[in-house]
C-alpha cells in the first residue's frame, strides 16, 4: 500500500502534524513546499489543496485532507490503539474547540499578522499597526487556551493529537520572543522533552538545546533582556 505524502514547511504549522505522524511511528513521504517562491499556488499543487496552504495529507488512498485540525483528528481517530483522541463526546468536542481556537485565531488571525503582515494591509504605513494587533490576538489567545489547559500536563488530561497543535504556536513565540503563560510555558517544555517533538524539530534544522529558554518569562523580562 502506497505511503501517506505530508506536504510541508520547516518550522511552520505542518510542524504540529510531522509530530503527530512521528508520534504514531507512521511512514511517510514528506514534500517540502517553498511558500516565499510560491510552490503553493502552482496547478500540480492546487489540484491536491485548493485552498493553496500547508500541511495537506495524501491519504494511502490518494485522497487528500487539508486544515490542521481535521488533518489531527483523523490521525487520532484512524490509529486507536496510540491512543491519541479520546473516547468521551465532551473531551473530544473540548479538543476540537481548543484546536479550531489555536488554528483559526492564534495562528490564523493572530500570527498571521505578524509573518503574513502584507496579507491584511496593502499600504505598508499600516504594517505595524497589523503587527501589533496581531500580538494582541496572540496575547488573548494564548489566555484562552492557559485557562482550557488550567493544571493539566495536556489539553486532554492524556496526550493527544492537540498537543503537537498547541506546541506549534508554543513554538512560534519562543521563536519571536513572545510570552507565554506559565502553565503554557510548562506544557511546551513538556513537550520539547518528548523524543518523537525533539526528532522532528531536528529533521526541520533547529537546535532544540536552544529552545525553551525564554518560555514562561513574562513579557517585562523579554523587553529588559
Ligand atoms: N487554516 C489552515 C491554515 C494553514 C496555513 O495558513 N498555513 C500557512 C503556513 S503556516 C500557509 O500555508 N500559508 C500560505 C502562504 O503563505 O501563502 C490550517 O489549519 O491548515
Amino acid at each position: 500500500m502506497a505511503a501517506m505524502k505530508l506536504y510541508m514547511t520547516p518550522g511552520s504549522c505542518s510542524t504540529g502534524i510531522h509530530i503527530i505522524l512521528e508520534e504514531l511511528e507512521e511512514a511517510f513521504e514528506a514534500y517540502i513546499v517553498n511558500l516565499p517562491a510560491g510552490d503553493q499556488f502552482k496547478a500540480d499543487y492546487v489540484a491536491i489543496n485548493p485552498e493553496s496552504t500547508i500541511p495537506t495529507l495524501v491519504r494511502r488512498d490518494g485522497s487528500s485532507l487539508t486544515e490542521v485540525p481535521a488533518i489531527a483528528y483523523w490521525l487520532g481517530r484512524s490509529h486507536p490503539r496510540a491512543a491519541l483522541w479520546p473516547d468521551d463526546i465532551e473531551t473530544s468536542c473540548r479538543l476540537i474547540e481548543a484546536m479550531a481556537y489555536i488554528a483559526g485565531t492564534i495562528h490564523g488571525q493572530g500570527f498571521a499578522r505578524i509573518f503574513a503582515t502584507h496579507t491584511f494591509a496593502r499600504n505598508p504605513r499600516d504594517h505595524d499597526s497589523v503587527r501589533d494587533l496581531g500580538r494582541d490576538i496572540v496575547a488573548k489567545g494564548f489566555a484562552v487556551i492557559s485557562t482550557a489547559l488550567g493544571d493539566k500536563n495536556y489539553l486532554a488530561g492524556a496526550y493527544s493529537v492537540a498537543d503537537p497543535v498547541l506546541f506549534y504556536v508554543e513554538f512560534w513565540a519562543d521563536m519571536t520572543g513572545m510570552a507565554l503563560p506559565t502553565n503554557l510555558a510548562a506544557h511546551y517544555r513538556r513537550l520539547l522533552q518528548r523524543p518523537a517533538v525533539h526528532r522532528v524539530l531536528r529533521e526541520e534544522g533547529y537546535d532544540t538545546a536552544a529552545l525553551g529558554r525564554l518560555a514562561g518569562r513574562q513579557s517585562t523580562d523579554l523587553a529588559t533582556s
